[in-house]
């Protein structure tokens, strides 16, 4: 499987596989190096990315875009409230999970949020297909660090769904860490580069504080405004100019969602206009009751509408540098990445901020999903990387919990904030039968505000518990593990039990022909494992194995879709063709008889395209395909044989 880097973004997505011993981001169909991250659906068909950005507008209440923030939301949780704001599509409750209530094919359909990146992640895993012939199983995919355990489980999920094995989930400013780690050739050796990571995208801004030095990285501290990026610049514009327009044209485009939708896409021009200009003009033709508007906008105005932002931006840079325990002034670099840092206003805040000039090293679009090919393929057991070690940092405290028995407390904190991982720990709980263990956020304010209901991560069942004789308890040993995607596991338990053994006694006095001494002592040895039994926060078994089994039929039904409309476009080419070479190179190979029941054919094959043929099968396209084709092949052949005759007389002149 060709090692493959995600980096699905808010707005689009970036796709990165490791081959020819370098790493390539893939273009898509299109020949873009990022996607649109949009799913939508349609009377025959889903239209994924490219196809489903290029007819939103139109299809407003049919397509998914945020997909990223509404992954492994609940409901309930109160960041959806935020996220209605941005979405067109209705959204619904489906067993606590956020879903969308969407037509497809002429029928109505409830999708969760899980699965629709799944779907998304499908047609980028068939980008790559498509555009390398690879055979893609593996994926490393990236998420933001601010995502709970549920938010990266469901991105697993995401992943099953799509008929992909996640190898790895790696925290985005993590991936951009490492990509810059392995492709800088001027990395100190010993004494680590202090380096700052600052992301600001479409939804959301992270910052990383990374020791890096040749050959490996470790993330000392980490932190984010959730709701910071792009959009909200895009929104603040369009909201002017909604007030402009009540006033200045009596229309009031909040009332629709379409003429809306059509401002703030300008409004996403304009802006990127405004990085460049002091000042731009914003016209949209006929945006609703036949009104055509137009109005300017200035940089500095724009500022201004974005200045709550603006005046937080030092935020997670503070928090993040407090956790990694560093002032300002032992940063070697400020390396910057994400759309949104492109806003003029934005960069000079962020210099101002550390009152140093921002570095550029990295491809301010592509390092994420380029450290995560990297990533990946490290994972690979066919492929050979440089050696590159990373270490991740630990946003959030956790607890294992029990039953109190023998011990003084119910729980332990295990991985506590600011740790780093992957990491391991060894408990020993001494139990009188099997037992269950928990683990929960131990302090669920640290965790982003809105998008939490639980602090659950997840819960094992131990069971094979047996007692030696006489005693009333067993000493349990459980293998606790921040795994390297950062979920909360217990990765093996056993029972030991003290046993008598020889120890050789280390005596330095004793002479070289002394008899060795020994002592007896007792020892904790391992036991029995036992077994582990888990319930997270992952979809059920059942209802995972539905999911993939609905995604294989949707993606087949695109691909007849598909099918079909080529199938129908070559019959139609097919006709065109056949007609001109009648009466051209066809000409004298054909009888005036053919000729006139050929046009017939042609003739009334057209018709039916038009007609009751404009919206039939695969197989009845092929069909009158085939029927034009068995007499156009015949005149075909005659013309081809003739063709060939001139051909050999030349080949024999010359040779005279
Ligand atoms: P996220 O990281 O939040 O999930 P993303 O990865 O999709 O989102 P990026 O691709 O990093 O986001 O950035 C997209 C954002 O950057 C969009 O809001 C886009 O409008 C903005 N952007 C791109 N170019 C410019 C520019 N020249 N000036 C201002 N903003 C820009
Ligand atoms: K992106
Ligand atoms: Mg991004």
């Amino acid at each position: 499987s060709v090692p493959f880097g995600v980096d699905l973004g808010n707005s689009n997505t970036v796709i990165a596989v490791a081959r020819n011993r370098g790493i390539d981001v893939i273009v898509n169909e299109v020949s873009n190096r990022s996607t649109p991250s949009v799913v939508g659906f349609g009377p025959k068909n889903r239209f994924i990315g490219e196809s489903g950005k290029n007819q939103q507008t139109s299809n407003l209440k049919n397509t998914v875009d945020n997909l990223k923030r509404i992954l492994g939301l609940n409901f309930t949780d109160p960041d959806l409230k935020i996220e209605e704001r941005y979405l067109t599509v209705p959204v619904v409750d489906k067993d606590g999970q956020v879903a969308v209530k969407v037509r497809l094919a002429g029928k109505e359909e409830i999708f969760t949020s899980t699965q629709l990146v799944g779907m998304y992640l499908n047609k980028i895993k068939d980008i790559a297909v498509k555009e390398t012939k690879g055979k893609f199983t593996d994926i490393c995919l990236t998420v933001p660090v601010w995502y709970t355990e549920q938010q990266r489980r469901a991105a697993h999920d995401a992943c099953r769904i799509a008929g992909l094995n996640p190898v790895r989930i790696v925290n985005e400013m993590t991936a951009a860490a490492v990509s810059y780690g392995v492709f800088k050739t001027d990395l100190p050796e010993d004494e680590p580069k202090k380096v700052v990571f600052i992301d600001i995208g479409h939804s959301t801004y992270s910052v990383s504080v990374v020791a890096v030095k040749k050959g490996e990285l470790k993330v000392l501290g980490s932190s984010s405004d959730k709701h910071f990026g792009g959009r909200d610049f895009d929104h603040a514009i369009a909201e002017h100019f909604a007030d402009e327009f009540i006033t200045k044209y009596k229309i009031n485009i909040r009332e629709n969602p379409k003429a809306y939708s059509r401002v703030l896409t300008a409004a996403e021009k304009l802006k990127k206009v405004l990085s460049a200009n002091s000042q731009a003009p914003f016209n949209v033709e006929s945006i609703m009751n036949d009104v055509d508007v137009s109005s300017q906008l200035t940089r500095d105005e724009l500022e201004e509408f974005v200045k709550p932002l603006l005046e937080r931006v030092h935020i997670p840079i503070d928090q993040a540098l407090s956790a990694a325990g560093l002032q300002k002034e032992d940063i070697d670099a400020i390396e910057v990445i994400g759309g949104c840092t492109r806003v003029p206003s934005l960069k000079a805040r962020l210099s101002e901020i550390f009152g140093k000039p921002l570095s550029f090293t990295l491809n301010q679009d592509e390092a994420i999903a380029r450290g995560a090919a990297f990533i990946c393929a490290m994972h690979s057991p066919t492929l050979r990387v440089r050696p590159f070690k990373f270490e991740d940092f630990n946003p959030y405290s956790v607890s294992y919990f029990w039953d109190k028995e023998d011990e003084d407390t119910d729980n332990l904190e295990v991985f506590p904030k600011g740790g780093s991982f992957p990491s391991t720990k060894i408990i020993t709980l001494y139990r009188s039968k099997d037992f269950e263990v928990e683990a929960k956020y131990t302090r669920p304010e640290e965790l982003p505000k809105g998008s939490i209901s639980t602090p659950f991560i997840a819960k094992w069942f131990l069971k094979g518990v047996v007692l030696n004789e006489g005693e009333s308890s067993i000493a349990c040993k459980l293998k606790l593990r921040n795994d390297p995607s950062g979920f909360y596991t217990i990765e093996s338990a056993y029972t030991v039990e003290e046993k008598e053994v020889q120890e050789l006694v280390e005596n330095p006095d004793a002479k070289e022909d002394d008899e060795p001494e020994y002592k007896t002592v007792k020892k904790l040895v391992k036991k029995n494992d036992l077994q582990i039994e888990l319930q997270t926060l992952s979809l059920p078994k059942k209802i995972l194995s539905e999911y993939i089994e609905k995604e294989n039929s949707l993606s087949q039904e695109d691909k007849l879709v598909a099918d079909t409309e080529d199938r129908k476009n070559a019959l139609e080419e097919y006709i065109y063709e056949l007609r001109g070479k009648l009466d051209d190179h066809y000409k004298e190979f054909a009888s005036e008889d053919e000729k006139a029941k050929l046009q017939e054919m042609l003739l009334k094959a057209e018709d039916w395209l038009y007609d009751e043929g404009y919206d039939s099968s695969k197989g009845k396209y092929i069909a009158k395909h085939e029927e034009l084709a068995s007499i156009g092949n015949v005149i075909r052949g005659r013309y081809l044989a003739k063709e060939e005759e001139k051909k050999q007389a030349l080949r024999s002149q010359q040779e005279a």
